[in-house]
């Protein structure tokens, strides 16, 4: 049976302190997403942006003191609407492929991919995103997604915000490079499974990726695939909000989504939803970022070289 891969935009950059990532969502559907994932064989079904309000309209005081979160509220207003369309998509036999955004975005797509169904999760990304509000030094969103998904820290008291299908020990991040001290700590002491760049750099990509697929799919019916742009090395993808040298190259980008195709097909636990997050377009050198994060997601679909 076909596929059908129904693409939802989140154009929010609430989670992050840089505008740009908002209009991720059209430099990706500029760049031929729905072409892309068609040439894939599966079907794609573009089900338009969520509403999101205008920055400009929403009071930068509102923005939390230390030790808080800021825009919280409407981070919230975003992703909440965000898992209701991914538990829809889900259960409606289609995968969702949600389009940032920053990707406080993830705390959506979680919790909706996890609603009804054992799932783990794959974090392509250079940083953990295991904040808290206690311990992010910016009280930027976008670094507190996992631990909010896992029921940590944002929106732990929120009943549509828990994945209630993922569990720590089937999550694993991959390409870690850039972490806060007290987010450190916190991984550490989780059941969280942490790859990172030297990680890569010791045993190559391909055997780091399997391991972290055998974290994702162990014992769950499905799969979910968080990718921050921010991963790849910004000589790669300098459209994006906080790029940190040091990262993938494109070529083992494509090899790791690769893996992911294959694993899929493989059938024990499928990609069951898949986001790509802080594309920056104002950032970016002619909508290259955006170009790759299409690409990366055939790859991920599993397109054919031959
Ligand atoms: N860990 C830092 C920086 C950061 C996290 N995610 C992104 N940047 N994109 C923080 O603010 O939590
Ligand atoms: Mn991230
Ligand atoms: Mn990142």
């Amino acid at each position: 049976m076909t596929r059908t891969v129904r693409i939802i935009g989140a154009p929010t950059d609430y989670g992050a302190n840089r505008r740009g990532v908002d209009m991720g969502p059209s430099a990706i559907r500029y760049a031929g997403l729905a072409d892309a994932v068609e040439r894939t064989g599966a079907n794609a079904a573009d089900a338009g942006d969520l509403f999101v309000a205008r920055a400009e309209e929403r009071d930068p005081d509102a923005e939390a003191p230390a030790g808080d979160a800021k825009f919280l509220r409407e981070v919230e207003e975003v992703s909440e609407r965000l898992a209701e369309e991914v538990a829809e998509t889900v259960a409606d036999g289609e995968l969702p492929l949600a389009l940032g955004g920053d990707h406080s975005i993830a705390i959506g797509t979680l919790a909706g991919t996890g609603r009804d169904a054992e799932i783990g999760a794959v974090w392509f990304d250079a940083h953990g995103d295991f904040n808290t509000p206690e311990t992010s030094p910016s009280g930027n969103v976008h670094g507190m997604p996992l631990a909010a998904a896992l029921g940590r820290g944002a929106f732990a008291d929120r009943e549509w915000a828990q994945s209630e299908g993922l569990r720590e020990e089937n999550v694993a991040i991959v390409g870690l490079r850039s972490v806060d001290g007290a987010e450190r700590e916190a991984l550490r002491e989780s059941a969280v499974t942490v790859y990172t760049m030297s990680d890569i750099d010791a045993r190559g990509l391909t055997p780091v990726v399997e391991d972290a697929l055998d974290v994702a799919t162990d014992g769950v019916e499905g799969f979910h695939v968080s990718l921050d742009l921010d991963w790849l090395d910004p000589g790669e993808a300098p459209g994006v909000g906080t790029p940190i040298r040091g990262g993938v190259s494109y070529r083992e980008a494509h090899a790791a989504m690769e893996r992911v195709a294959a694993r899929d097909a493989a059938g024990d636990a499928v990609l069951r939803s898949m986001e790509l997050v802080e594309v920056n377009p104002i950032l970016d050198e002619h909508n290259e970022t955006a170009e790759l994060a299409t690409e990366l997601a055939a790859s991920a679909l599993g397109k054919r070289i031959l």
